[in-house]
């Protein structure tokens, strides 16, 4: 390969890393398509959300005696990038304080177990460094909120490529770059 073509590669490349490395995907939580009991749709519940929210209740069960409860949402990636998933919770305590998530169908990963309750908070994944991120190509996927514990709610969901931002209120729905 002649040199000028590497270096249109590398350029290539670089530039695309450059393009990705702001991208913001923000969804509400409510809007998922897909919202299996008991999981279900708040929409005048507790105060501090954006609009209505998705919650497992207190007391309706969870794995292994229940297995049901899911939430499914999808959305566009507008170029291939690596991603931080940020989702804005109330926990009700330290035994209703996690789902499982799924993007696409990769494998299923733990998502929450802070120790901030009874209080909006945005909780990210991966946590660890060790932890490989989410790396979403261009174009449709879907991820997925399994019941795992109740006294959840999730509020919103934020993918972002920018590892050093961090969302402090409520996002603004929508795609920014
Ligand atoms: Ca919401």
């Amino acid at each position: 390969m002649k040199k000028s073509m590497l270096l249109a590669g590398a350029f290539l490349c670089a530039f695309t890393a450059a393009r990705a490395a702001g991208v913001k995907i923000c969804l509400e939580a409510e809007t998922a398509e897909v919202i299996e009991a008991p999981m279900v749709l708040v929409t005048n519940g507790i105060e501090g959300a954006s609009g209505a929210y998705l919650e497992i209740p207190e007391g309706v069960g969870n794995p292994p005696k229940v297995t049901n409860g899911k939430a499914v949402l999808s959305f566009e990636v507008p170029s291939d990038g690596v991603f931080t998933l940020w989702c804005r919770v109330w926990w009700e305590g330290e035994c209703s304080n996690s789902f499982t998530g799924q993007l696409d169908d990769d494998p299923v990963f733990l998502f929450g177990e802070d120790a901030t309750y009874k209080v909006w908070h945005w909780v990210k994944y991966p946590v660890a460094r060790t932890t490989a991120p989410l790396r979403l190509s261009k174009g449709s996927h879907t991820l997925t909120f399994r019941n795992r514990e109740d006294g959840v709610r999730l509020d919103q969901i934020l993918l972002s490529a920018d590892r050093r931002f961090v969302p402090v209120d409520i996002e603004a729905p929508g795609l920014r770059k």
